[in-house]
């Protein structure tokens, strides 16, 4: 037992190496027969195994290779230790023939908690696979050298290890794991809720604050004094002209300016894991130089995404360009610049959202009017559970839910304020498109679809959404029966009880419908816009039409909600450029 525990944590120092620390303690403990541990490992296998097959060498100089992708020198020196060490078993079960899945169980890094154990890679028939572990089991038994060996580097090791928390790169991410579900901008001296870095919820997710040290100064604030001597709301614009005038009476007073803010699930925020991490043919150091950034932001590209994307891509691991209703917003009006807010939740439920909505910067004094996009998309649906049906919000739920956070809004939302209403897709799309292709984590071999992907996911009781991505048709109707019911509810609110003080409400439904069949009549097919890794999300080819789509929407059935265009625009740009950028 105790050699199995040696074993243990050689794995799971492949695991740790490979970066997979966004899972906290917490998150480690979900699921079953080793949740996260376990696909961890899997996933490390997975690719060590793929690497061998594209560049013809041993399972050991594939690991060596996989050292050399870590992003700090000392921990690709730390991983050559382990990987010495092990070099000989690894060679040596690999040439058995074991699949990752089987090393992981072999390890005990995977187990069989419920009598079931979970496969990734199923071509491997179940007899062999027994068959397998056995072999593996008994040449371990044999080679107490190589044990010994193994265990003797990580003795040498472990007096050392102290040097690993000491990297700046794994201070920085112990730093965001701190701080990861608390969904709150971090660096943010002055309270407001806006920051001046970038990721930890900081400027990516919401305006940069142009004062750090006062909680007035922040964007969307109406503005003080006319901003004659300070940019108080942070859009750029403060200052007079030469007669004396200030420029944002000039140019905004009479612009009806209102910002945008999206309460949300991963879909506003844009949840996006590069498939660069899983394919062997595309993985290298270079796909690893952002993995700071990515646990910072919660996986999450909000700067990116069809809510309130600002920018275009700069990493190399997100293809294809930005357009979002903010942006398009400012295009019409530049008065708004920086007065956008993101508060998309990975997994965010509509109750969870009444909660989260309380992070919402706005008072409704001091500020101008806001447009909210509440957009809650499939959440109500999802879950891990095998026996998924009983864990959906119901419709009644999901009336007290939207009730209580549009109930909320309208005591902080300035008057003159919209809400949008997104109601839930149709989450069938993803299976009857995916389920025959080949996931990245088969793509050497050919060996795993998405539906071996879903369905491993399901097993392994960590699935996104096990009522939408399953083999079963019934369950996958069933869900969708519920969605839709959900989305009536919301379409009913928007109808029936569109009586707030401060805002007026307006729904948008099918999303992901209208989304499938713009991408088909431009000539696509509905998998190139769906997220690879996770075969659960849109991707960033298909933000802008998701931008569009909503846009053309808005400008046919509720074109107040857009405002005027800002006649003024192109002096405002003339005279202040790009308005301090973002
Ligand atoms: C792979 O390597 C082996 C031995 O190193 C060699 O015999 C074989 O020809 C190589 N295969 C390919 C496709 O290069
Ligand atoms: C991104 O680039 C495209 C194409 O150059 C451009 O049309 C678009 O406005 C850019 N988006 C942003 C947010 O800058
Ligand atoms: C809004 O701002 C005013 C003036 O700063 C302040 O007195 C008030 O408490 C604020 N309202 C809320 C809800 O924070
Ligand atoms: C699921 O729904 C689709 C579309 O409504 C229908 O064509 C199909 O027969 C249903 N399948 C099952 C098993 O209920
Ligand atoms: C499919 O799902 C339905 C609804 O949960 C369930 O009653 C049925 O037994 C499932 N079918 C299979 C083959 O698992
Ligand atoms: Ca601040
Ligand atoms: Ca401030
Ligand atoms: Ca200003």
């Amino acid at each position: 037992m105790a050699l199995n525990a040696k074993m243990r944590l050689v794995a799971s120092f492949f695991v740790v190496t490979c970066l997979f620390l966004p899972n906290s303690q917490a998150m480690f403990n979900k699921g079953t027969n080793g949740g996260f541990k376990c696909i961890g490992c899997t996933v490390v296998f997975a690719i060590m195994d793929q690497l061998s097959v594209v560049h013809n060498e041993s399972m050991s100089r594939a690991a060596y290779r996989m050292c050399t992708f870590l992003p700090d020198k000392r921990l690709t020196e730390l991983c050559n230790v382990v990987v010495s060490g092990s070099a000989t078993w690894l060679d040596q079960i690999h040439s058995m023939g074991a699949t990752p899945d089987t090393i992981c169980q072999t390890l005990n890094i995977c187990t069989s908690e419920k009598g079931k154990y979970c496969r990734i890679f199923t071509k491997n028939k179940k007899n062999d696979f027994f068959r397998q572990q056995i072999k593996i089991r008994q040449y371990f038994k044999n080679s107490q050298n190589n044990l010994a060996n193994i265990l003797g580097n990580l003795n040498e090791m472990s007096p050392n290890m102290g040097f690993l928390c000491k990297l700046p790169l794994i201070k920085k991410i112990c730093f965001a794991m701190k701080h990861y579900f608390s969904h709150m901008p971090v660096y943010d001296k002055d309270g407001d809720l806006f920051s001046q870095k970038y990721p930890l919820r900081g400027a990516y997710w919401r305006g940069k604050d142009c004062d750090d040290s006062d909680a007035k100064i922040h964007p969307g604030a109406k503005t003080i004094n006319s901003d004659i001597h300070t940019d108080s709301n942070c859009n750029g614009i403060y200052g007079s002209d030469p007669s004396g005038r200030p420029y944002e009476d000039i140019f905004c007073k009479n612009s009806n300016p209102r910002g945008f803010a999206v309460i949300g699930d991963s879909i506003a925020a844009h949840l996006h894991i590069p498939e660069e991490w899983l394919d062997a043919t595309k993985i290298n150091k270079e796909s690893f130089k952002n993995v700071l950034l990515l646990i910072e932001n919660e996986m999450d590209w909000p700067q990116l995404s069809f809510t309130t994307g600002f920018m275009n891509s700069t990493w190399n691991v997100v293809k294809g360009s930005t357009d979002s209703i903010y942006y398009r917003l400012w295009k019409r009006n530049r008065c708004i610049h920086r007065d956008f807010q993101n508060i998309g939740i990975n997994g965010a439920r509509s109750l969870k959202a009444t909660k989260y909505v309380k992070s919402l910067s706005r008072n409704q004094t001091t500020d101008y009017p806001l447009i909210v996009s509440y957009s809650l998309v499939g959440n109500d649906v999802c879950n891990w559970h095998i026996d998924s049906l009983k864990y959906m919000t119901t419709p009644k739920e999901m009336f007290h839910n939207a009730m209580e956070t549009l109930k909320y809004l309208d005591t902080i939302l300035p008057k003159g304020s919209f809400v949008l209403i997104n109601g839930l897709v149709d989450g069938r799309i993803l299976y009857n498109t995916m389920h025959e292709r080949i996931h990245p984590i088969g793509r050497t071999r050919n060996d795993v679809t998405y539906n071996d992907f879903y369905e491993y996911m399901n097993c392994m009781e960590l699935s996104m959404c096990s009522g939408w991505l399953t083999s079963n048709e019934t369950l996958r109707n069933l869900t969708q029966q519920r969605a839709d019911q959900l989305s009536n509810v919301l379409e009913n609110i928007m109808k029936n009880h569109n009586n707030f003080k401060n805002f007026r409400l307006h729904y948008i439904g099918k999303l992901f419908h209208r989304l499938v069949n713009a991408w088909e009549k431009k000539g696509g097919s509905a998998w190139q816009i769906i997220e690879p890794v996770d075969g659960f999300h849109n991707n960033q080819l298909s933000e802008p039409l998701v931008t569009d789509i909503v846009w053309k929407i808005l400008e046919k059935e509720a074109p107040e909600i857009l405002g005027q265009i800002n006649p003024n625009n192109e002096k405002i740009k003339k005279i202040f450029g790009n308005q301090g950028g973002y």
